[in-house]
């Protein structure tokens, strides 16, 4: 039974119910989608078995006379039994989500790096090294455009109070906290155009703070990066951003190579 939770992980390769999620556009998607699958697999296992426990009590020992049926208290093994079962299972489910949770926190040295900046009501989105920035609000948004199959690091930030920089397809969410440098890599393995947007309440127009991701080849990332060339205005930009967050001590860097 320890095993349940861990072979559901395991067999997620096979025609296993999604179970409401989905893979997702990222390789880091994809595990969260498999580590949700085992938990809710191994849930419903655990649950089913205990029903049909109690069921089967319910008929098999209900009352036949008046004598007190044999009692059976102190019974170390069972007692024994019935304590690591459960122990092995959140054991399972703990190792599980930690391998997950590692991958997911994993910062692989890369030469793609995107500045994310939220604030009230939109996004920024700046490209190191490129001169290139996208800044869209409320009903303006942004397209964020990263290439695919490449480790992009995000240097996640906001200029003002706390948002959630939320991208659907890629079972990711993170908070933006002024003062605070997030940083993670995502590694996204469809092409395509995926919705983002804030997903903490942060003022009136929260709901208008979306974003748009969109995965290209590395080839149209250059030619992305070429046409949206403007040193005037990345240059403000970074300048600004600079300007926010100088007081932050980044955290340090993933120095071994290898993917996300
Ligand atoms: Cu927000």
């Amino acid at each position: 039974m320890a095993l349940l939770p861990l072979g559901a992980l395991v067999l997620a390769g096979c025609g296993i119910p999604t179970v409401g999620n989905s893979p997702g556009a990222t390789t880091v998607s994809k595990s969260v989608y498999n580590l949700w699958q085992g938990f809710t697999l191994g849930a419903l296992i655990v649950g089913g078995i205990t029903i049909a426990l109690i069921v089967w009590a319910v008929f098999a020992y209900r009352r036949k006379g008046d004598n007190i049926p044999k009692q059976s208290q102190y019974h170390i093994p069972l007692e024994t039994t019935y304590t690591i079962i459960p122990i092995l299972i959140v054991l399972g489910l703990f190792v599980a989500t930690m391998v997950v949770e590692n991958k997911e926190e994993a910062l692989p040295k890369t030469n793609v790096t995107i500045d994310v900046n939220a604030f009230q009501w939109g996004w920024k989105f700046l490209y190191p090294g490129h001169d290139v920035v996208v800044v869209g609000q409320t009903t303006q948004e942004p397209t964020m455009v990263m290439p695919i199959n490449e480790n992009v690091h995000f240097n996640l930030t906001s200029s003002d109070v706390i948002h959630g920089f939320y991208v659907h397809d890629f079972n990711f969410s993170r908070y933006a906290q002024p003062g605070v440098l997030n940083q993670f890599t995502i590694r996204a393995t469809k092409l395509g155009t995926y919705d983002g947007q804030c997903t903490q309440l942060c003022g009136l127009y929260h709901s208008l703070m979306v974003f748009r991701v969109k995965v290209v080849t590395k080839a149209q990332y250059a030619a992305w990066l070429h046409t949206n060339y403007n040193p005037v205005a990345a240059t403000a930009a970074f300048a600004a951003l600079k300007q926010q967050t100088s007081s932050i001590t980044p955290t340090k860097i993933d120095e071994s190579e290898g993917n996300n």
